[in-house]
């Protein structure tokens, strides 16, 4: 049976194909889809967002949510990641369908609250609609069977040395969402440059079945990834022409985690540090773990994947 989840995203190119892959899994079932403020700015996380569901084949709601983050914005997005459009400047149709007049707050805390078994939640963008829907109905908190999500790094970041982007990008609500009780799995950056890539191959058997919409989108947006990638200037880290969407092995996580390596963790996100706002403080120590906060739940952490298996459960799912 098809778990049900509700998904929020921060629509770029990353998202786009993580919402693909959960749109086409039969192990999910897409609820809703919540947007928020993130690589770009809601309105075209909205729209693209719209565009890239209706090139899954698969109808779903889309709901928008905030528009800035809780407390003070990061003074950038990720247009530089992701295009000024947040797409890569792919040319997709206008959508037909529009967005959901319901908030997304209003839609996650009333789906959770209505929902007779515990559920999924993955996050794949900043975590404000999150934190707002927890603080709205702190009760959804016993409604969730696990939030997936997208956040932070344990080595290093992103967008900032020890900053991953959605952590950086709003920590008031990433530190909201990870003191929270609910069970927790975060995707962090390491395993992105460990097996959670897809080879080159596998990217062009995904463009050879470009007959099916989902594989003719998810085609362009891992060409338009390697020019963005290779227009920066970034080194390629794990094996040439591999690309590595960190929102879509946050999903496959979410999917079937047993293909992960996992470790559980205490985790502190840093909301005020001079050189650290936005770091995931992961408590690693070797010989006194979690003493300084008896109690606080932990996190499993997903540090590596079986890139192997990976690509095959994104093959199968969207070549199926
Ligand atoms: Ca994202």
């Amino acid at each position: 049976m098809a778990r049900n989840v509700i998904i929020d995203c921060d629509t770029g190119l990353d998202d786009a194909v993580a919402l693909l892959l959960a749109l086409r899994s039969s192990e999910l079932n897409v609820l809703g889809i919540t947007c928020v403020n993130g690589n770009v700015g809601l309105d075209k996380v909205v729209y693209n967002t719209l565009r890239v569901v209706e090139q899954s084949g698969k109808q779903v709601p889309v709901y928008a949510g905030a528009t800035s983050a809780l407390m003070v914005d990061a003074d950038e997005n990720a247009s530089k990641v992701h295009g000024s459009d947040g797409l890569g400047g792919i040319p997709l149709p206008a959508p037909k369908h529009s967005v959901e007049n319901e908030h997304a707050i209003d839609f996650i805390v009333r789906t959770f609250m209505e929902a007779k078994e515990p559920m999924d939640w993955i996050t794949i963008g900043p975590l404000t609609n999150a934190a707002l829907a927890l603080r709205k109905e702190p009760r959804i908190e016993e409604k969730i069977r696990l939030l997936t999500m997208m956040a932070g790094g344990l080595d290093s970041g992103n967008t900032r040395p020890m900053a991953e982007f959605n952590v950086f990008a709003d920590p008031d609500a990433a530190r909201i969402v990870f003191d929270s009780a609910m069970p927790k799995m975060m995707v962090p950056l390491d395993p992105l440059f460990l097996g959670g890539y897809l080879k080159w191959s596998d990217q062009q058997k995904i463009k050879a079945a470009s007959d099916k919409l989902w594989c003719n989108l998810a085609g362009k947006i891992f060409d338009v990834t390697h020019e963005l990638v290779h227009k920066m200037g970034r080194k390629q880290v794990t094996e040439e022409g591999a690309v590595s969407p960190p929102d879509l092995l946050a999903v496959a996580a979410a999917i079937d985690p047993s293909i992960m390596e996992i470790e559980n963790y205490q985790i502190h996100v840093e909301t005020r540090g001079e050189f650290t706002r936005g770091m995931t403080v992961v408590d690693r120590r070797k010989y006194q773990r979690g003493e300084a906060y008896p109690g606080r739940k932990e996190v499993a952490v997903v540090i590596d994947a079986d890139q192997q298996k990976y690509a095959s459960l994104v093959l199968n799912t969207w070549l199926a």
